[in-house]
């Protein structure tokens, strides 16, 4: 009798503690509820989630965001790989998936001078093409990709990471030709081949003073030539020591002031040193691997991940608090298996830089994240 009141006993707090887990783990908040009248949540894709393979990612993904953003699979150099070809297998995956989920999706990026399809700008002979050549190329190039995905992808990174830090206009083949004019063009193309689409202006580092005031005079010329620019994308590539909020807060203002809305674009933040300051997001940059810039190979102190924790929660802070400016807040990858940033700038490192872990579980952040958007 006693057995078998024992038994009983035991079974029955075994059903109650598998009912509360499920309880717990169906209500445990989500990032995209907690910031549904807020801006969108994002997250970029790699082959690993388009293709179906990586399905702890995509789990995460429909858990979490409402908005995707190609990592890859439209860069001119994967899409338009010849001047005669296109390949869409991958960005055709990539809009069914988005659709599918119900999600915002952006295309990233119709002219962008890395990843650049070789023939881009240049004869047989590797001479720079003609004015009227390149811009018959990059009207092709927009019209083409734009248009088969028109009224699908609701918001396009038109131009990306075409001015400098000091506010220059950056040496790129498409500014040798066409000189700053090939950023209206490229504007003017995207708006005509779909007209209902969203078009942005992308780069990092903007809380550089010169490269701020370059991209507030970008946003005057097309909005007085009538041509439509919708929102300007920050890259969010942090470090733990750059930048301050506050300089991150200026150019959020410097933007809306000028009636555009603003998006947190690319957003991860590295918790390993930094070679050198103001590396941003510049692929040309490679440092040789030394041990003083791989300090956690044995796992991260508590200490800096708390400091990691603090620093994320605070720029999610000044997020909520400009709600009212920013569209959209899109993290650069999932989980930190995915992050760039793991060979970047230095190859052989591991990097932390986001809301999930590499086994798929959210990191701590995320929850107190979630409560700040609640407040
Ligand atoms: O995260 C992307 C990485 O997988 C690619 O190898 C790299 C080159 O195409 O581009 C990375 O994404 C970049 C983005 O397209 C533009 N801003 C900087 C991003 C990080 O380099």
């Amino acid at each position: 009798m006693r057995k078998h009141f024992y038994l009983l006993f035991i079974t029955g707090i075994a059903i109650i503690l598998i009912a509360c887990s499920n309880t717990e783990s169906k209500e445990k908040p989500t990032l995209k509820e907690a910031f549904k009248n807020k801006f969108l949540i994002g997250a970029a894709l790699n082959t690993g989630e388009i293709s179906g393979k990586d399905t702890a990612g995509l789990r995460i993904l429909a858990t979490h965001f409402n908005s995707i953003v190609a990592e890859n699979c439209m860069k001119s150099e994967v899409i338009h790989p010849l001047e005669d070809q296109f390949n869409f297998t991958l960005s055709d995956q990539f809009v069914d998936l988005g659709e599918k989920q119900d999600m915002f999706i952006i295309g990233h990026a119709l002219i962008w001078h890395s990843q650049l399809s070789p023939w881009f700008c240049v004869d047989e002979n590797g001479e720079n093409v003609s004015a009227d050549v390149l811009k018959e190329r990059m009207k092709t190039h927009i019209n083409t990709i734009v248009g088969r995905y028109k009224g699908r992808i609701k918001g396009w990174d038109v131009v990306n990471e075409a001015i400098l830090e000091d506010g220059s206009y950056r040496k790129s083949k498409f500014y040798e030709i066409l000189g700053e004019e090939f950023i209206p063009l490229a504007f003017q193309y995207a708006q005509e081949a779909d007209p209902d689409a969203e078009l942005y202006y992308n780069d990092y580092n903007e809380w550089y003073p010169g490269r701020r005031e370059t991209v507030t005079r970008l946003i005057r010329t097309l909005k007085e030539r009538g041509i439509r620019i919708d929102a300007i994308g920050m890259q969010g590539h942090l470090g733990m020591d750059s930048p301050t909020l506050e300089e991150y807060e200026e150019t959020i203002l410097a933007y809306n002031k000028e009636g555009v809305n603003v998006m947190v674009t690319e957003f991860d933040l590295s918790i390993l040193p930094f070679p050198k300051a103001g590396i941003g997001a510049d692929l040309s940059a490679n440092f040789d691997y030394q041990k003083e810039l791989n300090p956690y190979t044995e796992g991260v102190p508590a200490s800096i991940q708390e400091a990691w924790n603090a620093r994320m929660l605070s720029f999610f802070r000044l997020f909520i608090k400009h709600a009212d400016k920013i569209s959209r807040v899109t993290m650069w990858g999932i989980t930190d298996q995915d992050s760039w940033k793991n060979d970047f700038p230095v190859r052989g490192r591991k990097d932390y830089p986001l809301l999930f872990d590499r086994d798929n579980q959210e990191k701590p952040v995320v929850q107190m994240i979630i409560n700040e958007a609640k407040q």
